[in-house]
């Protein structure tokens, strides 16, 4: 399967409700359309926003997929001017740009179970690829195992990684690790950390010490802190990545298992609401399952048009 067709494989569950709504042969209804989109956890303001832009272009003869699309992606990247896919040649299925981190150091929060340890062995098979040079900081040590899982990870990978007992100061884990990182001049290291404390006040302050203690090994560091959000938790994910985002500033989201949901339009709302950039999204269990994130790719799958299709 080449990598349109894992993205389209794994938006399945979401592309079932929106993507019908928009299939030619079938009477269009606006209201249907706007009520998928909230289905999907694109947010009332936004899904109402959308259907307004697509209604509007649909008048002037893009068909209901390209509109909606086209709408989809004027929300997704915040960073560009608006652009009209069309004026702009649209082409799919060529090389994904890879994702550049904007340092050295990335620092993974988010909840239990979300999908951060082995979102961390994805990306180190990822740079690895790309010919980096990576390490890991396995800064779980609340749990146990939390730790040894990216340790397997590691091994496995030929990926050094900096381990801490069950219950050890996971700062002192990430310290080291980002000591050895400067120390060895290599390109990346991914650093873990805990999903859950006692309480969650416990753990955003673990979160800012571990960051700044990165600081003090390796000045200016982490450059970039992910969060990683499961789709499949909706509307609640969207406040659980406000939290994170007030306490230690995130530079990027992962939204991990749009494989397993209806509800793969929490992107949206991440985008707008938090102003963060979508890194990667997963689809799958496997590591080609985790995908740089194309807006394009994605509100194209998500609408049930063909790649070729303008
Ligand atoms: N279906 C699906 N499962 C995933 C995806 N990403 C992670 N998982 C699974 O989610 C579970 C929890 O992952 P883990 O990395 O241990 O979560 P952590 O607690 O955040 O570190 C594991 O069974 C993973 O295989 C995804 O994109 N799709
Ligand atoms: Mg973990």
């Amino acid at each position: 399967m080449g990598w349109f067709d894992r993205l389209k494989e794994g938006l399945r569950g979401t592309r079932a409700n929106l993507g019908s709504e928009l299939t030619a042969g079938r009477t269009l209804d606006w209201d249907e359309v706007e009520f998928s989109l909230v289905a999907a956890d694109v947010g009332a303001a936004a899904a109402a926003a959308i259907v307004a832009e697509a209604k509007e272009a649909h008048e002037r003869g893009d068909t209901p997929q390209a509109a909606v699309r086209q709408a989809l992606v004027d929300r997704l990247e915040p960073n560009r001017m608006r652009q009209s896919l069309r004026r702009v040649g649209f082409e799919l299925g060529g090389t994904q740009k890879p994702v550049e981190p904007s340092g050295h150091v990335i620092m993974m929060v988010g909840v239990n179970g979300v999908g951060k340890t082995t979102s961390i062995a994805k990306l180190g098979q990822y740079y690895q690829a790309l010919g980096r040079s990576v390490s890991f900081a396995a800064g779980d040590t609340f749990r146990a195992a939390g730790s040894e899982q990216l340790g397997v990870w590691g091994e496995r990978l030929n990926i050094p990684t900096q381990t801490g007992a069950q219950g050890s100061d996971p700062g002192a884990v990430a310290f080291e690790a980002a000591q050895a990182r400067a120390a060895e001049a290599r390109d990346l290291l991914i650093v873990d950390t805990a999903g859950r404390l006692h309480t969650q006040h416990n753990l955003m302050q673990e979160l800012v010490k571990i960051k700044r203690v990165i600081g003090k090994a390796d000045e200016g560091e982490p450059k970039d802190i992910w969060l990683v959000l499961d789709a499949v938790t909706g509307q609640n994910g969207l406040n659980q990545a406000k939290r994170f985002h007030d306490a230690v500033g995130l530079t990027g989201v992962i939204v991990t298992k749009l494989d397993g949901t209806a509800k793969g339009g929490i992107l949206v709302p991440i985008v707008q609401e938090l102003g963060v950039p979508i890194k990667f999204v997963g689809v799958g269990e496997s590591a080609d399952d985790l995908q740089p994130f194309d807006p394009v790719a994605y509100a194209t799958a998500l609408v049930g048009l063909d790649p070729q299709a303008a």
